[in-house]
């Protein structure tokens, strides 16, 4: 029985200087992400798209959990009625102490071979070059969900959210799709619903409850009062 789904988005790593997405200055307003985010941006220059992401494993790399991502450590350790799942392809959650955590975008640190499926864990830097550790084959890619192609786990995460008290989504835009719809299921299926956000989403009533602020104030004070 999961009591409580948590949904993260990039406003969870942002104070840990990894950028979002849509804020100012976030990644699609520098890339066009039909170029560097989808399979066919990947065909037409794998060289453009390992090197983006190459530049996101760096920063990522370098990056460190923050406060929200210790809370988010802390609740998810003492109470195991709680599945966290992130939109991030970054490791914060982890390193911060996280267990179990569902990444349905993928994740920075992992490969994958695009002809015979075999994960492995990417090296700092990929190319289109290298070849498939299993197949041989010169057809390696980040392990990441580009758009236009389905999120993982999602049976998981749907029986969850219908099964959940509680939905919580931090630091999201709510903007992408299958993510986005995730708090109308949980609301039909009857959980309550928090947004903890730098500032409330545009539509509003979307959620039961808001809290907002920046996520290293907010999701610990959460976090207390459920202690
Ligand atoms: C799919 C990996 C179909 C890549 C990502 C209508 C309905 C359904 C689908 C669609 C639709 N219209 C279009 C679609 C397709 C598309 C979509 O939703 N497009 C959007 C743009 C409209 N969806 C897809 O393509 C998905 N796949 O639909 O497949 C299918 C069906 C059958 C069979 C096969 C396929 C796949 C989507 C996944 C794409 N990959 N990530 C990468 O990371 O490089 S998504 C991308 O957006 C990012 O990864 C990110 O994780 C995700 C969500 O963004 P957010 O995390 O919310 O970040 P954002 O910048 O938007 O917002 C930041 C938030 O943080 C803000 O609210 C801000 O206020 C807050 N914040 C900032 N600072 C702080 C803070 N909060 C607290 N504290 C702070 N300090």
């Amino acid at each position: 029985m999961v009591g409580i789904v948590i949904l993260t988005g990039a406003g969870v790593s942002a104070e840990s200087g990894l950028g979002t997405f849509r804020d100012k200055g976030g990644l699609w307003t520098k890339y066009d992400l039909s170029e560097v985010a989808t399979p066919e941006g990947f065909a037409r220059n794998p060289q453009l798209v390992h090197a983006f992401y190459n530049a996101r494993r760096a920063n990522a790399l370098d990056a460190a959990p923050n406060a929200a991502h210790s809370a988010l450590a802390r609740l998810t350790a003492e109470n195991d009625d709680v599945l966290l799942v992130t939109q991030n392809i970054d490791d914060l959650h982890e390193r911060a102490g996280s267990n179990g955590v569902v990444h349905m975008h993928g994740e920075i640190t992992r490969a994958l071979c695009a002809v015979c499926e075999y994960r492995w864990d990417a090296p700092r830097v990929m190319d289109p070059v290298d070849t498939c550790p299993d197949c041989g084959t010169k057809a390696t890619r980040p392990d990441i969900v580009w758009f236009g192609e389905m999120p993982y786990h999602m049976d998981r995460i749907i029986a969850a959210i219908e099964a959940a008290d509680l939905f919580v989504a931090i630091g999201t835009s709510g903007e992408v799709y299958p993510a986005a719809g995730f708090v109308d299921i949980a609301s039909t299926a009857g959980a309550e619903t928090l947004e903890i956000n730098l500032e409330p989403t545009p539509v509003p009533g979307r959620f039961d409850r808001v809290i907002t602020g920046p996520a290293t104030e907010t999701v610990p004070a959460w976090v207390e009062t459920l202690f």
